[in-house]
């Protein structure tokens, strides 16, 4: 599920995991290990630097002084970077192990760089490290040594930034992919004939309308929503809803709040009810864009504290608002475009200069490639008549030695030795003769040649 990846804020990550203070002592070692994996796994992030935040946060929460202050502290602390002064009071091996964690962090974000630069620029120039560290803004890059008070500052800011843009860039990210399906929609019709073109079109909107016809979709965290996850997911009797019982109950990892991930999973009852992953005119893609909206929704009336978790006092205070008695149904994303006309023109046009631009880079590569080719075959014919050279070279040194041999006698040997012919047109025959002629014939024209 995606939004297993958007959980936490950094900060409420903080919050959360410390609360389970005893978790650790009477579990043995190994098992211990092993609940913390699985823990670390659903609590990714999706940040690219969510290892280095965690393996932070795991080694702070072992320093006993910073994890009371932990607890004690609020999510306004946190973020306005007031817990952050606690980092100067932890002991000196957790400062040593954080300092490390950071080192390894910088040489990470250097390979980084280098393996961007090596795929972008010639191989020559000079990469300037540190200001090019500065674009990553969850650590201090002007000390890349140690980890500091205001390393943990950043690393909380950046964290809870990112997470919260994370959302929007989802929105985004969605919007062009319908507006690419659209278009690629649009240029399948034009593809077509008249008459096909038509059918097909038909055979589209009647998928359109095939999708619409779905039971009422409740308003997400309505009485009615609640109410029906308390029937039919948790098996309870509708008469007897408690909404003290029910936060109790999907709370699932206990830590007695309602993350992103706990409040999205409410919402699969009424999900399912739109969305079939075998039917062709349901797409799953536009579901977790749906699931998204409506913990968003719940999110802007429950959250009041804006920390992204939903407390239990939070929660019972929602369930007095006029909102939760709300019967009217959920407006489902399908009802409003995700994008105007204007928009899809302009995506268009940008798609269009991509494409050229990418046919233009298609045309220079290829052409680099026959350039290549070409540059393989004349080094080819190069080696070749090196090869050709550095032979008759090596014949041209045997040459005189099978002269000097007498095939036939001294009397050849003599008449050969006084030949008048230029030296280097003696030795080109020489060759001829070496080549076509086996070695053990003798030179039969030498002898016609010299009279
Ligand atoms: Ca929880
Ligand atoms: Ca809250």
């Amino acid at each position: 599920m995606l939004s297993g990846r958007l959980l936490l804020v950094s900060t409420l990550l903080v919050v959360t995991r410390s609360i389970p203070i005893d978790r650790n002592a009477k579990i043995p070692e190994e098992q211990n290990n092993v609940e913390d994996k699985e823990e670390d796994d659903s609590l990714d992030t999706g940040l690219y630097y969510d290892r280095y935040l965690r393996e932070v946060i795991d080694v702070l929460e072992t320093d006993t002084h910073f994890r009371e202050k932990l607890q004690a502290a609020n999510a306004d602390d946190i973020k306005s970077g007031k817990l952050s002064k606690e980092l100067d009071f932890v002991s000196h091996h957790v400062r040593t192990k954080l300092d490390e964690l950071k080192r390894q962090e910088v040489s990470r974000l250097r390979m980084l760089i280098k393996a961007k630069m090596d795929a972008t620029t010639d191989q020559n120039v000079q990469i300037d490290h540190t200001s090019l560290l500065k674009q990553f803004e969850h650590l201090d890059q002007q000390n890349q040594h140690t980890f500091e008070a205001r390393d943990l500052e950043m690393l909380i800011k950046a964290a809870t930034r990112d997470l919260e843009s994370y959302d929007a860039a989802r929105h985004e990210e969605f919007k062009r992919y319908e507006m690419l399906k659209e278009h690629e929609r649009r240029e399948y019709l034009k593809s077509l004939d008249e008459e096909k073109r038509e059918k097909e079109e038909r055979r589209l909107e009647e998928m359109k309308q095939k999708h619409k016809e779905h039971p009422k979709v409740n308003v997400p965290g309505s009485r009615d929503q609640l109410q029906e996850v308390w029937e039919e997911t948790d098996g309870l009797d509708p008469k007897e809803f408690n909404p003290k019982t029910f936060f109790k109950l999907h709370d699932t990892n206990g830590d007695g709040v309602l993350d992103e991930q706990e409040m999205e999973a409410l919402f699969t009852k009424e999900l399912e009810k739109v969305y079939d992953p075998k039917n062709e005119e349901d797409d799953m893609m536009e579901m977790e864009e749906e699931r998204l909206r409506m913990r968003e929704h719940v999110m802007k009336n429950v959250d009041t504290n804006h920390d992204r978790l939903v407390s239990l006092q939070e929660f019972l205070k929602s369930t007095e608002r006029k909102d939760f008695s709300n019967t009217a149904g959920w407006e489902t994303l399908d009802e409003k475009p995700a994008y105007t006309e204007q928009e899809l023109r302009q995506f268009e046009a940008d798609l269009a200069v991509q494409e050229a631009e990418l046919g233009k880079r298609a045309e220079q590569l290829w052409k680099e490639h026959e350039d290549l080719k070409q540059r393989e075959r004349e080094l080819q014919e190069q080696k070749k008549e090196y090869q050709q050279a550095v032979m008759q070279m090596a014949q041209r040194k045997k040459a005189p030695q099978v002269q000097e041999q007498p095939p036939s006698g001294p009397q050849e040997e003599l008449q050969f030795v006084g030949d008048k012919q230029p030296e280097k047109e003696k030795m080109e025959q020489t060759h001829l003769q070496t080549e076509t002629l086996p070695p053990t014939e003798p030179p039969r024209n030498q002898p016609d040649q010299a009279f």
